[in-house]
């Protein structure tokens, strides 16, 4: 029989007995529980490590310097970027020091009971409807819901209020309900929030100082969540979507064109669907609702034309169909169907499409001249790509 050796069994095996030989344990079975655990424990801390440098790197690189055709910004929108204003968040509250706790998701120690702000039954109602929006409430459960809905308080702002100051620790996690709000990193403005979205989660996810400072540009109202609800409720899942998808959209070179914060944004907002072998994908002229982006397995494209029925593309892992009739605003131009039992997709839906992949068009429409080409060759000169983009 052959077995294959796993990539790193042998230097874990020869590292593990080494550290045994040295310390001689009497319980050797706990010693080597107690040995991985810390392994698994230093790759955590490591993992964080990285995903602070990465931002770090990406504030840096994105905020001074801004290549136009890789990099979108907001920037022209915006014009020329403001120095931030002065003046704190009146409402108050923010914490400033407070030590570092180990991040463990599955931990909950805390005795503290659960916080209930009251509500009348209409903001009860807006924060049901609102929170449907927010893609890192969208895997909770209804009552998980109820918990955070019961947790969350409102805070009006006045225009200049700092509400969150890059460097401090994190206290809360935002929810605009109105109102405008500027994104600062390193004094220089990268984004705006204009009456809908959510802010704060990172230093809460990643146990790191707030990685941005956030001042109202306008008079608004937020939502808030305690930072223990938040690690109660939403963090665990929050936290294993990112990474569940973390390596997926790294992997992809359309992302490149994404920062490290925008393409987490994309991880939020995906969710994946498995498929059998032969089942419909996509149906050729329907209207169109995500885009795909292939986890497992392939996934066959079939174009129906002139009574002809033909394999136009076979798609695999790391590829991304059904993002054509989302740029052209038209039918979908063929069908997709998976190929084997164990097809898997991550699909984003065309709301999150139009708010998050700003930045990749240009990459998507790279691929429009190759569809023109296999259109001639396979259909002669009769189609263009032009006629679906009309
Ligand atoms: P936080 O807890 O670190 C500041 O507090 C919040 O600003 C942060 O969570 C995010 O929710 C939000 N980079 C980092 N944080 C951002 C960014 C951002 N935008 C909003 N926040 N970038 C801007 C991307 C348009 C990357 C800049 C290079
Ligand atoms: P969609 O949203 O139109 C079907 O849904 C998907 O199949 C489409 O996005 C593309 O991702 C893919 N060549 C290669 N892939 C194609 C083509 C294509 N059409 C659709 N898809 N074409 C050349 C075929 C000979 C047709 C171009 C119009």
């Amino acid at each position: 029989m052959n077995f294959e050796i796993p990539e790193g069994l042998t230097d874990l095996l020869q590292d593990f007995t080494v550290e045994v030989l040295r310390k001689r344990p009497a319980d050797l079975l706990q010693f080597a529980a107690q040995y991985f655990d810390s392994l698994l424990e230093k790759r955590a801390s490591d993992n964080a490590k990285s995903l602070l440098s990465k931002l770090s790197t990406a504030n840096h690189a994105e905020t001074n310097h801004v290549d136009e055709d890789d990099v979108y910004t907001d920037e022209d929108e915006m014009g020329e970027m403001p120095e931030l204003p002065k003046g704190r968040f009146a409402a108050g509250g923010r914490r400033h020091s407070v030590a570092a706790e180990k991040y463990n998701p599955e931990e909950d120690t805390s005795e503290e009971p659960a916080v209930v702000h009251p509500k009348t039954d209409d903001e009860r109602h807006y924060l049901l409807k609102t929170i449907g929006h927010i893609f890192i409430f969208r895997s909770l459960e209804k009552k998980q819901v109820d918990k955070v809905i019961d947790a969350m308080f409102g805070r009006h702002v006045q225009q200049g209020d700092v509400i969150i100051e890059q460097g401090d620790d994190g206290d809360n996690f935002y929810v605009i309900e109105s109102g405008k709000y500027d994104i600062y990193v390193n004094k220089q403005k990268v984004g705006e929030y204009d009456q809908k979205g959510s802010f704060g989660e990172l230093a809460l996810m990643y146990n790191m100082p707030r990685a941005a400072t956030i001042v109202a540009g306008s008079v608004g109202k937020l939502w808030a969540l305690d930072r223990l609800t938040f690690k109660r409720i939403v963090l665990k899942s929050a936290f294993e979507k990112r990474k569940m998808y973390e390596q997926l959209l790294d992997n992809m070179p359309m992302f490149k064109s994404l920062n490290s914060y925008e393409r987490m944004n994309v991880a939020d907002a995906l969710f994946s669907k498995s498929f059998s072998d032969g089942q419909s994908i996509i149906k050729q002229d329907e209207e169109a609702q995500c885009m795909y982006f292939i986890e497992h397995g392939m996934v066959r494209i079939v174009r129906e034309q002139d009574g002809q029925s033909k394999e136009i593309k076979m798609c695999q892992k790391g590829d991304y169909f059904g993002e054509l009739a989302l740029l052209t605003k038209k039918p979908r131009a063929a069908s997709a169907y998976a190929v084997g039992d164990d097809t898997k997709c991550a699909i984003l839906d065309v709301d999150a499409f139009e708010r998050l992949l700003g930045p990749c068009v240009k990459i998507m429409q790279k691929n429009i001249p190759d569809y023109e080409e296999q259109l001639r060759k396979l259909f002669g000169d009769k189609f263009s790509v032009a006629d679906f983009e009309k």
